[in-house]
């Protein structure tokens, strides 16, 4: 087509594609948020090669000030394709300054710093120095040099001014640490990206790259500290072999202003000193952690201190000798208080084997019980780290009381960034939003307006320390977390330690700019699939506070409704045919109410004002009780479950709106994660469905559940060299039934003829894929192959025991299929090991496409 004249429409077309054109290199997602994407907007560039200059001047000579200056020669090279000259004093041209107040004061002599500038703030200022314009990233210690350099890279990345800066930031709390669930043989507890950055074969392996450039990422938060093994902690860990190992971790973390912690063992004494006890109260065992503190410190003198699981799901601890808490926090946190070292001890204390049987009991309360009456008796080096909810990470929780129960003792909530009962990084779900409803709510703790974030921060009570740790557990996986869209949950831990007023909506659009660059469209769509995504896996898992109705036994992911019952984990529901939930009253239940402060209390001891979202955390109540939506709450859980799978489903089609926007290989993987997620997800709708139909007998007013005119369950199929098995739990095939192979040669078919109308359909197969083989299928419609494929995933995320159940049901879609009544639909497969290609049901849709 001729162009014959210019038009203004086509112009601002082509402007907005060449603005926010893909990048055509593959991403991998190692860059994390920390991309320096070179910065195509032609006016921005232009302020930047203004306001920027061209010279950096680095006042420091510690490791850490020179990690400030790389950071910052890197990112300016990345955005603007330009590499800043280093000088050594202030040159007779602009340039850009970086040191500490004294360092600044030297060079700058009328420079004031601002008085109330703390530990790791820092200063963002432009000031005229001999007619030149000098921008000074400066701060009370070299820790905060380096997040201002960061905060600067951050604002360029986000396309914000910088030319006129005068802007001073300060932690919100001094504790802002990482927790690595590594063991030492390369394994990683609820990690779901992969072995170890830090271990192998009982020992850190030798190439201590990732570990760097995860301190990298972590100090480009502010993070200032990280431990690097399990908190169920192999005593060998810290015997002297490994303390040299463990110094060559800290050596790789200190450039970035990164303090290595290590989790003990409370029976190390006995297990690796050669005594004959653990006793905290025992000369030879204080000795033993005496010793054992200055030998760590002797190699790493920066050392951050420990983290203690004790008498906790196994862990040894004090109660074998009668001690309390505080007695074995103070023997390990004393000798580390000598180095300015911390003790966490963590307040995940609980008894596993409760019984059930005794509806008194209760594992929320343990927390509580076990803490408040220990307060003042800790040392101030020693802080309890508190998980945000007092069960353990579930979907829904209210904020733990202990947090409120604690007015002497200094505290750190702890939240748990890799997903283990949140889909385990292979559903979505950005957890920011569900953090902030704990931080942010007011536990009324000394009055109104104690919000969990200032108490954790010692704000209400005056505690010198304190602050928020995360459970992150990334793995050798080149993106770090498995899921390409699972590092805004990392990013977003890391702002909200720093600063946990941010709101969600901030950081998830901050997150995705700097993950996926800025087109409008990107920007909107991602965050908006980031925020929606909690409620939506809340919604397809467990509604009300019940918890995740997840298996709790083994690798919480997949449904296993009643796998909570019958145990001692104590992570009860008591769902029956008559109703479910705990009863967590003081008038009926536990008395688990009275531990949160009036009017919170009051709140939640009420079933009248106990918010729908909790209400089941807190009452027994019958299915067709009516909540304050004015639903029955069987007909809430119905409609929660496929309003979910129908989110799910959007996520694809918003996702799917992105092709060409978001680089091939970052998309292609999301797309294949979010397709899987809309298959479990039904998985979790029709095992929770079913199995609270069951229970209630009270049918869905819509009648949805059990009423699938479109499936076609396996069970009923046409079957050769298969057998009809019971799935076990029940909930977790439709029907409760599948099929296996049995035959000799491990050949197997499955078939039935289509008895609909002619049109165009989707084909959907529900299987299992376990990990203990890859089956091969194929699908055969009127004689004609139309698909094949291989059962080759390792679900969840490669530890799941291997059988058909919840967590390994998955979902094969064929689209575009021509049916014409009575063809023959024929599924013939092949066993491999233990997987013998199992299958649930076939469902038919009409055509998506
Ligand atoms: C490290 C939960 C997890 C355990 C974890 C424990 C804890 O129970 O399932 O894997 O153990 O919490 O936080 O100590």
């Amino acid at each position: 087509m001729k162009i014959s004249h210019f038009s203004p429409g086509l112009f601002v077309l082509l402007l907005t594609i060449s603005t926010f054109a893909v990048s055509s290199r593959a991403e991998t997602g190692y860059d994390a948020w920390l991309r320096y994407e070179k910065i195509d907007d032609a006016s921005i560039q232009r302020d930047y090669d203004k306001s920027l200059p061209a010279v950096v001047v680095t006042l420091g000579r510690t490791e850490v000030a020179q990690s400030a200056q790389n950071e910052l020669i890197r990112g300016v090279r990345g955005m603007l394709g330009r590499t800043l000259r280093i000088e050594t004093a202030l040159p007779d041209e602009n340039a850009v300054l970086l040191g500490t107040f004294d360092e600044i004061k030297k060079a700058v002599p009328t420079f004031n710093a601002p008085a109330d500038l703390k530990e790791d703030g820092f200063y963002l200022k432009t000031v005229s120095v001999a007619g030149h314009r000098v921008l000074i990233i400066t701060a009370p210690n070299e820790h905060g040099v380096l997040y201002g350099t960061f905060t600067l890279l951050r604002k360029m990345s986000l396309q914000e001014p910088i030319s006129m800066l005068d802007e001073m930031e300060n932690p919100y709390a001094p504790v802002r640490i990482i927790n690595q669930w590594d063991n030492p043989n390369g394994t990683i507890e609820r990690g779901y990206a992969g072995r170890s950055i830090f271990w192998e074969d009982g020992h850190v392996v030798k190439d201590l790259k990732r570990a760097r450039d995860y301190a990298r990422l972590l100090a480009s938060l502010g993070i200032n500290g990280c431990s690097i093994n399990n908190v169920n902690a192999d005593p060998h860990a810290i015997d002297s072999e490994h303390v040299a190992e463990l110094a060559r971790v800290a050596e790789a973390f200190r450039p970035w202003g990164v303090k290595l912690f290590v989790c003990i063992n409370f029976g190390s004494p006995k297990s690796i000193g050669g005594l004959d006890t653990f006793d905290p109260l025992d000369p030879r065992v204080i000795d033993f952690w005496n010793k054992k503190v200055d030998a760590i410190y002797a190699a790493i003198p920066d050392f951050g201190g420990f983290i203690m699981k004790a008498d906790s799901e196994g862990e040894l601890g004090p109660s074998a000798y009668g001690r309390t808490h505080a007695d074995a926090a103070n023997v390990v946190g004393r000798p580390l208080k000598a180095h300015s070292g911390i003790v966490f001890y963590r307040g995940f204390v609980y008894n596993h084997h409760a019984d059930w049987r005794n509806l008194k009991l209760d594992r929320a309360r343990a927390a509580y019980d076990n803490f408040h009456q220990l307060d003042g008796k800790f040392d101030d080096n020693v802080i309890i780290q508190i998980k945000n909810g007092p069960i353990d990470f579930q979907v829904r929780e209210p904020a733990s009381p202990l947090f409120g129960g604690l007015e002497k003792t200094a505290m750190a909530i702890e939240l748990q960034i890799t997903q283990e009962y949140l889909g385990q990084q292979r559903h979505l779900c950005f957890e920011v939003p569900m953090w902030k409803e704990t931080l942010d709510f007011d536990l009324h703790a000394r009055g109104a307006n104690t919000p969990v974030k200032a108490l954790v921060a010692g704000k209400v009570f005056g505690q010198p320390t304190g602050g928020i740790a995360g459970v992150a557990n990334v793995g050798l996986d080149t993106n770090w977390l498995g899921h390409p869209l699972a590092m805004a949950n990392l990013y977003g831990f890391g702002r909200l330690a720093w600063n946990p007023d941010l709101s969600s909506e901030q950081i998830a659009r901050e997150w995705t700019k700097l993950t996926f660059g800025h087109d409008p469209q990107v920007v909107r769509t991602i965050s908006d699939m980031q925020l929606d995504s909690w409620r939506t896996y809340e919604n397809y898992t467990g509604p009300l506070g019940v918890g995740g109705l997840t298996d709790i036994i083994e690798v919480h992911y997949g449904p296993g409704i009643k796998s909570s019952e019958g145990n001692g984990w104590g992570q009860w529901h008591r769902g029956d045919t008559h109703g479910i939930g705990m009863d967590r009253t003081v008038a009926t239940g536990t008395g688990y109410t009275a531990q949160y402060h009036p009017p919170v209390s009051d709140r939640y001891e009420s079933l009248k004002t106990c918010p729908d979202e909790l209400v089941l955390f807190f009452h027994h109540l019958p299915y067709d009780y009516v909540l304050h939506s004015g639903k029955t709450l069987i007909q809430h859980v119905y409609d929660s479950h496929y309003e979910g799978v129908e989110q799910v489903q959007k996520f694809v089609e918003q996702w799917e709106s992105l092709k060409g926007k978001v680089d091939e290989q970052r998309y292609n993987e999301t797309l294949a994660l979010l397709e899987y997620q809309v298959g479990h997800a039904m998985e979790w709708r029709d095992a929770v469905c079913q199995w609270f139909f069951k229970m209630s007998g009270i049918p869905d007013q819509y009648h949805r559940v059990n009423n699938d005119p479109n499936r076609i369950e396996a069970e009923s199929m046409k079957l050769d060299g298969y057998e009809i098995f019971d799935v076990k739990p029940w909930e977790t095939a439709s029907g409760g039934k599948a099929i296996r192979i049995v035959s000799a040669d491990g050949h197997g078919s499955a078939s039935f003829n289509y008895t609909g109308k002619p049109g165009w359909f989707d084909l959907a197969v529900q299987y299992y894929d376990q990990t203990n083989g890859v089956s091969q299928y194929k699908l055969f419609v009127a004689g004609q192959k139309v698909d094949q494929w291989l059962a080759d995933d390792l679900l969840p995320s490669r530890n799941v025991p291997s059988l058909p159940n919840g967590h390994t049901s998955t979902r094969h879609t064929v689209h575009g299929i021509a049916l014409r009544p009575n063809d023959e639909i024929r599924i013939d497969t092949i066993a491999d090991g233990g997987e013998k290609a199992p299958i649930d049901y076939v469902e038919i849709e009409p055509a998506s496409h």
